[in-house]
């Protein structure tokens, strides 16, 4: 551990709070940190760069937060970001929540205005009562007032962060505390490393033999599997037991490529009949919450039972009664599935697989059709048709997706092959996510990432491109242009002059981002140019930039989720909502005139 020079004893070297924390983290294998710096964390990330973790400067805390988030769920191992005291602090609140709503492990370190002061409302420099404020935001909101604590502040906040339900963890670090010291020796000898932080959790037996019952008793059983399947880093349990039972099963977003989406078991295309008619459904680390209609309504079976594999018990019967809860993590719970499955004959019926795979081809048939048609201008089925050529080509690609219509298309066509290589919007349908995912994808594993946004989404944090570019990073950056949210060619309803509320610039050139740092920008206007422009920028390796051009009439009011807007969507669009638009892209320009 380094020490600062000793200035008062010449005998006994000092160590301060800012390298005693750099040293707890290191001890613990945190070797890389997110953040934006300024009084008082200046010093602090410069000493951390200097002892070996590797600093990721970037443009806004939001960002730095989701790429510490995108960490932890690549890694099982909390993700650090680090802000100022109270703007910066506030902007680290979002995705601090946004990662404990998706359980991904993350600790939050931010500096901290004189508490003295603070604690007196004596208006000091950004003052604000850090701990206070974060308690409703994450699972746990720790302060380290004095620096002989930092080891066991350190403990804490990863323990917390990884076990049970993984989420979000604060320490907030006063200016006061940064500035102790101690005797360097003595600080040393305390340091420790937390043992095991998210320790084996093994389900009763009971629990797994009433499971395995009530799979071997159903007819349709389905599986899903969620990103807590994908999360928990037990990738060839989950896969032998599908295939060992040939359940059908259905991947949540990020759980896609935990088995390759060309499984023939997996039932991505025909998703609604199988939930209709499945009668036995195993979660496996997938909640029962909006995505999956809480388990109950017009989309589910009304007879239909629910075993519900989860580390966190309070999860259980959430939303509806759940038949056969099984509580444990789901590594140490596969194993003792598969184990079982000598005990109990587990098989789908054959009329019900024949079934699916009748739906499935139909399904494909339909829609595979409208991703591989040509328009000019494009939308968003045939831009996303011409992607998924090259990422079939591309397996070893993280792909990480943000938008309405981009993301939702985009899950449907963009085939996974290999776990844990697909991060979006998650379960709070988050726009601004998309950079920051990228990075911390791409600084993790130092794997080509592709990060498809929306022009809406991507307006969130593209300044992130930057931090891509000076760190050479090798992300591609797409942007879908419709030119608004959702679609833009929505009505100026008060006649004002004024774009709609949901109209953006469906011209711009978002690629000419990138080559103000350096990168290379591409501006596709066919399915061939899609396809080749992004062949290229993947095998580069490089920070590039593809500006996919689309008609402002691609896409569907709040993309797949429009039950969920207040007064309803009625239908597909209709005209009064929307300008009546005749458009052609010439000399890479889209061009367009009014039709009436
Ligand atoms: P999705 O959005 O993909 O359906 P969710 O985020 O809703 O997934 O659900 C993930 C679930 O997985 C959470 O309830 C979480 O508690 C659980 N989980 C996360 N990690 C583990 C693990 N290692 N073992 C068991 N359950 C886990
Ligand atoms: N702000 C934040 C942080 N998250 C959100 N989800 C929204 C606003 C609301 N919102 C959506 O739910 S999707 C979306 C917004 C603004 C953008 C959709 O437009 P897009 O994608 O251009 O990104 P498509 O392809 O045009 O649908
Ligand atoms: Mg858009």
């Amino acid at each position: 551990m380094a020490t600062t020079t000793a200035t008062t004893q010449a005998t006994a070297p000092l160590t301060d709070g800012a390298h005693y924390l750099v040293a707890a983290l290191l001890k613990n294998g945190i070797d890389k940190m997110y953040g934006v710096v300024g009084i008082p964390v200046t010093d602090f990330a410069r000493i951390a760069q200097a002892e070996g973790i590797r600093y990721i400067g970037m443009r806004h805390e939001a960002d730095a937060g989701n790429a510490a988030a995108a960490q932890g769920f690549l890694t099982g191992k909390p993700g650090v970001f680090l802000t100022v005291s109270a703007p910066g602090f506030l902007n680290g609140l979002a995705p601090l929540k946004e990662a404990t709503e998706n359980g991904f492990p993350v600790i939050m370190i931010s500096g901290e205005s004189s508490r003295s002061t603070v604690d007196l409302y004596e208006g000091q420099y950004e003052g604000l009562d850090q701990r206070a404020y974060a308690v409703p935001f994450c699972k746990a909101s720790y302060r380290i007032d004095n620096m002989e604590d930092i080891p066991l502040g350190v403990a804490r906040a990863i323990r917390t962060a990884c076990s049970g339900r993984p989420g979000g963890v604060y320490i907030s670090m006063p200016d006061t505390m940064i500035g102790q010291t101690m005797n360097a020796a003595a600080a040393e000898a305390a340091l420790y490393a937390v043992n095991d932080p998210a320790l084996a959790m093994i389900p009763s037996q009971e629990s797994v033999d009433a499971a395995l019952q009530l799979l071997a008793n159903a007819k349709n059983p389905l599986i899903f599997l969620g990103k807590g399947a994908a999360y928990a880093q037990c990738d060839e349990e989950i896969q032998s037991f599908v295939h060992k039972t040939g359940i059908p099963y259905q991947p949540m977003s990020m759980a896609k490529g935990l088995l390759p989406d060309d499984d023939p078991q997996s039932t991505a295309s025909c998703r609604g009949l199988a939930m209709r008619t499945a009668d036995v459904v195993l979660l496996i680390g997938a909640r029962l919450n909006w995505m999956l209609n809480f388990g109950k309504g017009k989309h589910w079976n009304q007879d239909v039972k629910f075993i519900q594999i989860d580390i966190d018990p309070t999860e259980i019967d959430n939303s509806r009664y759940i038949e056969c809860p099984v509580i444990g993590d789901i590594k140490s719970t596969m194993k003792l599935f598969n184990e079982g499955l000598s005990k109990y004959d587990i098989h789908a019926s054959k009329e019900w697989i024949d079934l699916l795979a009748q739906d499935t081809a139909k399904n494909n048939a339909r829609f595979g059709a409208k991703t591989q048609e040509e328009t000019q201008p494009l939308n968003h089925y045939n831009a996303l048709g011409a992607v998924k050529k090259v990422m079939d080509k591309n397996h070893d690609v993280i792909l990480v997706n943000e938008g309405a219509n981009t993301l939702d298309d985009c899950r449907d066509i963009v085939d996974m092959y290999l776990p844990r290589h697909r991060l979006d919007c998650g379960t709070w349908g988050v726009m601004g996510v998309g950079t920051g995912y990228a990075i911390g994808a791409a600084v993790t594993t130092g794997k080509s990432v592709l990060s498809i946004h929306g022009d809406s989404a991507f307006g969130f944090d593209g300044m992130e491109v930057e931090t891509a570019c000076r760190f050479n990073l090798p992300i591609t950056f797409m942007v879908l242009n419709n030119g608004g949210i959702y679609r833009g060619d929505f009505e100026d309803l008060g006649k004002s002059g004024d774009p709609s509320p949901l109209t953006l610039d469906a011209t711009a050139h978002y690629e000419k981002m990138i080559e103000a740092f350096g990168g290379t920008g591409y501006f596709a206007t066919t399915m061939d140019e899609v396809e080749s422009m992004l062949t290229e920028a993947l095998a580069s390796k490089k920070p590039c930039f593809i500006n996919v051009q689309l008609s402002v009439h691609a896409g569907v009011e709040s993309g797949h989720i429009s039950d969920l807007n207040p007064i309803p969507v009625v239908g597909p669009l209709s005209h009064s909502e929307c300008v009546d638009l005749n458009e052609e892209v010439v000399d890479g320009k889209l061009v367009q005139t009014q039709a009436k």
